[in-house]
């Protein structure tokens, strides 16, 4: 394995891009794209006793001379001394800021490291791109969010409201506009990917997506008994983690900086996004009940497969998420490709051949 220092040849041509937040679903996902387009990617990750992500370690292992593309950084977004360090040695022409703190109901409890992550941290990045003297010639990309809207009605887009109805949200708010004043105030190449919720095989399994898929795969592979979930009434906009780092790319080739929403147009609930998944699953389910006590029922046998669990539900909700896409399709030329029903037979495939090759392996998160 190769962690650390840099051993670009001397005069490269690549386009280096530095990735924060590398081990998770989108970094995995632009590491991909933007290898295949040829850059030299610098992943930033944070060092931990289970090591690096799979994903990673794929691209460790490479072909020989592949560690002159793929270069792995151990830091933190709470470390001013680890970015100055790795943005003085990789020194790329694009950076894409995916590292956060990003589980909206986690916040709640960890209002004060998630606020340092994804806040402080993004202050923390600007100000190293701007002491190191990186700022002319690079491109930043922040992750923003569809939370910042909160609890402004859908559909949402470039010019609604911030309404933000969590610690995350509250802290996304203040990384947005410190990225706008780096704009406006140093002239930094910053631009705030408004993205909505999205989703892959590559998801954490404490988000909802991904714990209903995996859920679903292990139900049918009798594993599992009963699902547990919070708000079924929940409307998100959902696409695919590959479409949106395709996004978060098109920004960056922008010669002017600029804040975009990327998102389907489409809003489902929760509910609905469980009826799609075990029906992928070769699951039939009706609902019955309502609020906690709402169940979902297999036909068949009478079987509870679905329950609510009170406690999962959050402090705050937000409003129903849709976003409006329409300045990333007129300016970037970007429009999703993956539909709903695709997203989720892409995921309930993966989970489904992932209980089959270990049938025992990991309980459904709460
Ligand atoms: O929840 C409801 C939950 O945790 C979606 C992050 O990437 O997207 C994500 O944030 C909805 C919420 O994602 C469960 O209450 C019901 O209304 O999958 P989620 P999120 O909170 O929308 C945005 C755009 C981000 O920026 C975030 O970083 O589903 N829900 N039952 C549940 N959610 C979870 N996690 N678990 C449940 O059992």
């Amino acid at each position: 394995m190769w962690v650390g220092a840099i051993r670009m040849p001397a005069g490269s041509k690549r386009t280096r891009a530095l990735i924060t937040g590398a081990s998770g679903q989108d970094g995995a996902y632009l590491a991909e794209l933007l290898l295949a387009k040829g850059y030299a990617v610098h992943a930033f990750v944070r060092r931990t006793s289970a090591g690096p992500a799979e994903h990673l370690l794929r691209h460790l292992d490479g072909p020989p001379g592949h560690e002159e593309r793929f270069v792995l950084h151990h830091g933190d977004m709470t470390d001013s001394a680890s970015l100055m360090r790795v943005l003085a040695a990789a020194r790329p022409v694009e950076v894409y800021n995916l590292a956060a703190q990003s589980h909206v109901g986690v916040s709640f409890d960890a209002p004060e490291a998630t606020a340092d992550t994804d806040a402080l941290g993004v202050v923390r990045l600007l100000e190293a791109v701007r002491a190191l003297g990186l700022g002319e010639g690079c491109s930043i990309y922040q992750a923003s969010t569809s939370e910042l809207f909160g609890a402004s009605p859908p559909p949402q887009d470039e010019t609604t409201p911030f309404r933000p109805c969590s610690p995350y949200a509250a802290a996304k708010v203040c990384a947005y506009w410190m990225s706008v004043t780096y704009r406006e105030a140093h002239g930094l190449h910053v631009s705030n990917g408004i993205a909505f919720n999205h989703e892959s095989p590559l998801r954490g399994d404490s988000f909802v997506t991904r714990k209903v898929t995996r859920a679903a795969a292990r139900i049918a592979a009798g594993s599992l008994e009963v699902l547990r979930l919070g708000n079924l009434d929940a409307a998100r906009d959902w696409a695919h983690a590959r479409d949106v780092v395709e996004g978060m790319w098109r920004m960056l080739q922008q010669p002017a900086p600029s804040d975009y929403v990327l998102a389907t147009g489409e809003a489902h609930s929760v509910r609905s996004f469980v009826d799609r998944a075990f029906d992928a699953a070769g699951l039939s389910l009706h609902w019955e009940g309502g609020g906690a006590d709402e169940v979902g029922v297999e036909p068949r046998s009478g079987r509870v497969l679905v329950g609510v669990d009170p406690a999962l539900f959050r402090p705050r909700e937000t409003n129903a998420m849709r976003g409006d896409a329409g300045k990333a399709r007129r300016e970037l030329g970007w429009t999703p490709r993956t539909g709903l029903d695709g997203l989720v037979a892409d995921m309930v495939r993966a989970d489904l051949a992932a209980v089959r090759a270990a049938p025992a392996r990991g309980a459904v998160p709460a």
